[in-house]
């Protein structure tokens, strides 16, 4: 690990900061709608209405913060892991300048008003072109960290023909490269039809095909958000909480199965969708949950990692070990609560999966909760966990304040509490999402009832993220102390050495990746494909 890979991993986390600082601020402007207190009047002109807020929330938290974390992060452990620096830090650095513009390049229009379409961007809303040209430079960009970590790996292995590949770099390349083919559809969305389209080369766009190819890679980017978080649960938390990895072949198997299967089922984001065949929205939705047996192998081993490291530390009983774990440590305490709200998140997710009964929940509050379950917390608390140790050791200083820190880390859970089942219950009351919803003529009497806690929780997680960017930036200022040391990887109970050869190769695993989405995807796609008439004029509707 050379000096100018930290200082890549540490301009990337920046980015990723600034964008949460925005994402957390916004979010508090619409959760305070709900509560009937009307703030963007009052933002003009930074700020327009509800849509831009949700815009710049949706694009900042889920598009950037966690697409710059993770490219500054996955590629550090992997150095790491594989013991050699990247195959080249200039590569690395060209790709974050990129990422960067493009950033730039979308945030204009985005700042402007002028790009006020939510991070789905479905036609015919329509978009100034450099929002798309931006965003799709930030994508380019993300499968150059999948070259690089792939040469990186070239090299690794021309020197180690026998060995597996060490655990934390192996799943960082499942994730890349599982992200790498499931942003082809993203790719394809804006080259051939939303840039020519914005840039009035096609008179229309089809919202069907586009809403196909964007969700082809809108479920597995859930993925390459959560496998990252796994990276940490698996390979770090078990030795930060005293114990060991229950089983490196089980986690390497559990991440060949994501690669294998993330992408073949967007089509559970348009069950409602008019002109997809039902026969393949059922395909779709059998592929959804056959995706969740990889992640039930996941909280498993994560599970039986923390109770070996609990009862290292004299945990008895079924249960009650659970209270043994280092709960003083804010980086392994935010992780856990992260599982524990995740859980919520894994079980209201089979409910959007169930073909019948995503009818009820559809486009309502309930997702809203639903998502802060998984990319909000179980993502977001999980990568907060993560700077605790990385930017004290990124910054060669302590972390400022430990007790800050676990404040922090309990006021996000304790707001998660109170905001996420207000809005699933909402939802089930009929509460649409994406809705200036103090301005609706059609406000219920029994969603206002509830609507104050939607308020009320936003307010504590907003206050639990101002802390953590004070406590983040006093340590890299002010911070005085010893340097901390890197954290070392897990040991695995059953290690590497047990792991099966052939789940160390990567084409058939890629092959049969791609065979089932041309089986589960083409004969729609190329039907969408060559009936569209691109009719569909845009549309400015704020
Ligand atoms: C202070 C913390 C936060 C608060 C108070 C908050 C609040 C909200 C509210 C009220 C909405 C619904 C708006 C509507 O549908 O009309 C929303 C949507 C959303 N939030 Fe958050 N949020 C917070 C943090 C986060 C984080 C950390 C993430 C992800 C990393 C996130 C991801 C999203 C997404 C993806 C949507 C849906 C956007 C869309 O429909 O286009 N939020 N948030
Ligand atoms: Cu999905």
């Amino acid at each position: 690990m050379t000096r100018s890979e930290e200082r890549l991993a540490a301009a990337y986390v920046f980015v990723a900061l600034v964008a949460l600082f925005g994402g957390v601020t916004t979010g508090l402007f619409q959760a305070l709608e709900y509560a009937g207190v009307e703030v963007y009047p009052k933002l003009d002109p930074v700020i327009r209405s509800h849509y831009h807020s949700l815009t710049y929330h949706g694009v900042l938290n889920v598009l950037v913060w966690t697409t710059f974390f993770i490219c500054g992060l996955l590629p550090f452990l992997a150095a790491r892991s594989f013991g050699q620096p990247l195959a080249s830090i200039r590569l690395a650095w060209g790709t974050f300048w990129l990422m960067v513009a493009g950033l730039v390049v979308t945030a204009i229009p985005l700042a402007a008003n002028a790009a006020t379409v939510m991070f789905t961007f479905y036609p015919p809303l329509k978009a100034h072109w450099a929002f798309y040209l931006g965003l799709t430079a930030v994508v380019v960009g993300t499968w150059l960290v999948t070259l690089n970590l792939a040469l990186t790996w070239r090299v690794w292995r021309a020197q180690n023909r026998e060995a597996r590949t060490p655990l934390a770099a192996f799943m960082s390349l499942v994730t890349f490269a599982m992200w790498s083919i499931a942003s082809a559809g993203l790719a394809a969305e804006m080259l051939f039809l939303v840039i020519p389209w914005s840039l009035g080369l096609t008179a229309g766009a089809d919202p069907l095909l586009a809403r196909t190819l964007f969700w082809f890679s809108g479920h597995p980017i859930v993925y390459f958000w959560l496998l990252p978080a796994y990276i940490s649960w698996e390979t770090l938390v078990p030795r930060q909480a005293g114990g060991r990895l229950f089983s490196d072949p089980l986690a390497r198997t559990s991440f060949i199965l994501f690669l294998v299967l993330s992408t073949p089922l967007g089509f559970h984001h348009q069950y409602t969708d008019p002109g997809i065949h039902q026969g393949w929205k059922l395909v779709h939705a059998f592929l959804t949950f056959a995706v969740f047996f990889p992640s039930l192998l996941t909280f498993f081993t994560v599970v039986a990692s923390l109770e070996s490291g609990a009862r290292a530390r004299g945990g008895k009983g079924w249960i009650t070990w659970f209270g043994k774990l280092p709960w003083g440590d804010p980086s392994l305490a935010a992780q856990v609560l992260a599982m524990i709200l995740f859980a919520g998140g894994g079980i209201g997710g089979l409910i959007n999966a169930s073909f019948n009964m995503n009818l009820i929940v559809h486009n309502t509050a309930y997702i809203v909760g639903h998502l802060h379950l998984t990319v909000g917390t179980a993502v977001t608390l999980t990568f907060m966990g993560i700077t605790y140790w990385l930017v004290p050791y990124l910054a060669g200083r302590p972390l400022w304040s430990r007790g800050l820190a676990l404040a922090q880390v309990w006021l996000w859970f304790g707001g998660m509490v109170i905001f996420s089942p207000t809005l699933h219950e909402l939802g089930l009351r009929g509460m649409p999402r994406r809705t200036a919803i103090g301005h609706a003529a059609y406000l219920q009497s029994d969603w206002k009832a509830l609507l104050p806690l939607v308020g009320v929780g936003g307010v504590i997680l907003f206050i639990s993220a101002m802390l953590y960017f004070v406590n983040l930036v006093l340590t890299a200022t002010v911070g005085r102390g010893p340097a901390p040391a890197m954290l070392a990887f897990a040991e695995a109970t059953s290690g590497p050495e047990y792991a099966p050869a052939f789940l160390d190769r990567w084409r058939p695993w890629i092959a049969l990746a791609v065979a089932l989405i041309v089986v589960a995807y083409a004969p729609t796609v190329l039907r969408l494909a060559t009936m569209t008439s691109f009719a569909v004029p845009g549309m400015r509707v704020w």
